[in-house]
C-alpha cells in the first residue's frame, strides 16, 4: 500500500435500484474502513487478499450484515459489490467516509483516473454504448489508440512529414460519423405503400412484434420506432405509414410525419410488395419515392426492401441492383443479406485504423488542424492537436 495515497471512495454504478451497486476505494483510510467492516470468507484482511482476485464476504455495519464480493487491483484499489438497493452502497460510502475516504462522483473519479481528456471522454461514451461492436472501439480509444494518433501526428509535423500528417488526419475526420454513432444509434426509416408488410419487416428486424400488422392498408398511422442492433450497430427502426394520397385527416397527417422522418433518416428502407411487383424493382421504388417525397431518391441513403418474397417464384428473385434486397418478413428468408447490407450502407468503410474520434470536440480540433495544415499554418495546426 502507497503510504502516500489519500483515502477516496466513489459509488460507480448508476444511483438507484439495480443488481448490483459498486463501490469504489482506494487509500490508507479506505483499507483501514474496510478492515473494520468487511469479513473475508477466506479470514484475510484486505492486506492479505491476493491482487485481481475475488473475495467473498459480509459487510457488517451495526445490526446490518450483507453479502459482498470485494476485488483488490494490482495497484491497491478495491471494489466493493454489493445488492444494489440505496441502503446497502450507502452504508459502505457512510463506514468509508467516516473513516476519513473523500467521497468523490464517479464523473470525478474519472477526471482524476483517466489519462487524457479523451480517455475520460471514452470512458464516459461506453456508459452509453449499447452494442458490444460499439463498445469495442469506444474500449479502443480508452486504451488510447485517438490519443496515440493524436501524438503520432504531432510527431510528423514537428518532423515536416506534412503529407503523412494530413492523409492521417484525414482518415480520422473520414470515421467521424462512424464515431458520432458510436454513442447514439443510426436513425433507419421503413417506408413505402400501405400494406407492404412494414411492420411485419421491423417485427422480423426486432425480433418480437413490436408493431400492429393487419392486413387493411393504413393500419400505421404514425410513426412507431423501436431500437435493435443491425449487423453490430445501435440503430432505431422507424416504422413510418404508409405513404399514399389520403382524405382521412387523421392518417394524412401520419403520411406527413412519415416523409419528415425519410429526410431526417440516415437510411431509409423502401419496401415494395413482391406479390405486386411489375417490372424492375429498383425503378419502381425510385417511382414510388419520387411521388412520395417530391425528390430523386439517393442511391446511398435509399435501400430498396421486396417484401412477401416467399409468394415468388424464385427465379423472379432477381435484380442487377446492389441497392435490392428480396426477403420475406413472414419465413424471416432474405433476413440476413438484408442486415448485411445495411450495416454496410449505415458504414461504409470501416476505419482501417484502431483510432476514432467520437466527440464534437474532438472532430472539431482535428478538421481545424486539418485546415490549418492544409494552409501550411503548422504551428496552429499543431495547437489544436496538443487541444486534444
Ligand atoms: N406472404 C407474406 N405476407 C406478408 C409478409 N409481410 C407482411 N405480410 C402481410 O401483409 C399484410 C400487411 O402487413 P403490414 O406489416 O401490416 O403492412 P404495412 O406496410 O405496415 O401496412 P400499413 O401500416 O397499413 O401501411 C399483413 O396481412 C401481413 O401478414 C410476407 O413477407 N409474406
Ligand atoms: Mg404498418
Amino acid at each position: 500500500m502507497s503510504a502516500a495515497r489519500a483515502g477516496r471512495a466513489s459509488l460507480l454504478t448508476p444511483v438507484g435500484r439495480g443488481a448490483v451497486a459498486v463501490v469504489a476505494a482506494e487509500g490508507d483510510e479506505a483499507f483501514l474502513a474496510i478492515d473494520a467492516s468487511f469479513v473475508a470468507a477466506n479470514g484475510r484482511t484486505i492486506q492479505g487478499q491476493r491482487a485481481d482476485r475475488i473475495v467473498f464476504g459480509h459487510w457488517i455495519s451495526g445490526v446490518h450484515r450483507e453479502e459482498v464480493i470485494v476485488l483488490r487491483g494490482a495497484d491497491d484499489s478495491v471494489e466493493i459489490h454489493c445488492h444494489g438497493g440505496v441502503a446497502a452502497a450507502e452504508r459502505i460510502l457512510t463506514a468509508l467516509a467516516e473513516a476519513g475516504c473523500a467521497v468523490e462522483s464517479w464523473g470525478e473519479r474519472l477526471d482524476r483516473t483517466a489519462g487524457s481528456t479523451i480517455e475520460a471522454e471514452a470512458a464516459a461514451a461506453l456508459a452509453h454504448a449499447t452494442t458490444r461492436r460499439t463498445a469495442a472501439i469506444l474500449l479502443n480509444q480508452r486504451g488510447g489508440a485517438l490519443r496515440r494518433e493524436v501524438d503520432r501526428i504531432r510527431d510528423e509535423i514537428a518532423e515536416n512529414r506534412l503529407e503523412s500528417a494530413s492523409s492521417k488526419l484525414d482518415a480520422l475526420l473520414a470515421s467521424a460519423p462512424l464515431g458520432f454513432h458510436l454513442t447514439a444509434p443510426w436513425q433507419v426509416a421503413i417506408a413505402g405503400r400501405p400494406n407492404v408488410g412494414k411492420s411485419s419487416l421491423i417485427n422480423a428486424l426486432v425480433g418480437y412484434q413490436r408493431a400492429i400488422v393487419f392486413d387493411q392498408p393504413g393500419t400505421t398511422r404514425d410513426v412507431l420506432t423501436a431500437e435493435t442492433a443491425i449487423d453490430g450497430w445501435p440503430v432505431r427502426l422507424a416504422d413510418a405509414a404508409g405513404i399514399r394520397e389520403t382524405d382521412d385527416a387523421l392518417e394524412a397527417e401520419g403520411v406527413v410525419r412519415a416523409r419528415r422522418q425519410l429526410a431526417q433518416a440516415d437510411l431509409a428502407l423502401w419496401v415494395l410488395d413482391g406479390s405486386e411487383l411489375v417490372g424492375d424493382p429498383l425503378q419502381a421504388a425510385q417511382r414510388e419515392w419520387l411521388n412520395a417525397t417530391g425528390e430523386a431518391a439517393d442511391s446511398s441513403r435509399v435501400l430498396v426492401v421486396v417484401n412477401k418474397a416467399d409468394l415468388l417464384a424464385p427465379d423472379s428473385r432477381r435484380t442487377a441492383s446492389d441497392n435490392v434486397r428480396f426477403v420475406s418478413a413472414l419465413t424471416r428468408e432474405g433476413l440476413p443479406e438484408l442486415i448485411s447490407r445495411v450495416g454496410q450502407m449505415l458504414v461504409p468503410t470501416l476505419p482501417t485504423d484502431e483510432a476514432v474520434p467520437f466527440t464534437r470536440r474532438q472532430i472539431e480540433l482535428l478538421a481545424a488542424a486539418a485546415g490549418s495544415l492544409a494552409v501550411g499554418k503548422h504551428v496552429d495546426a499543431s495547437e489544436a492537436l496538443a487541444q486534444l
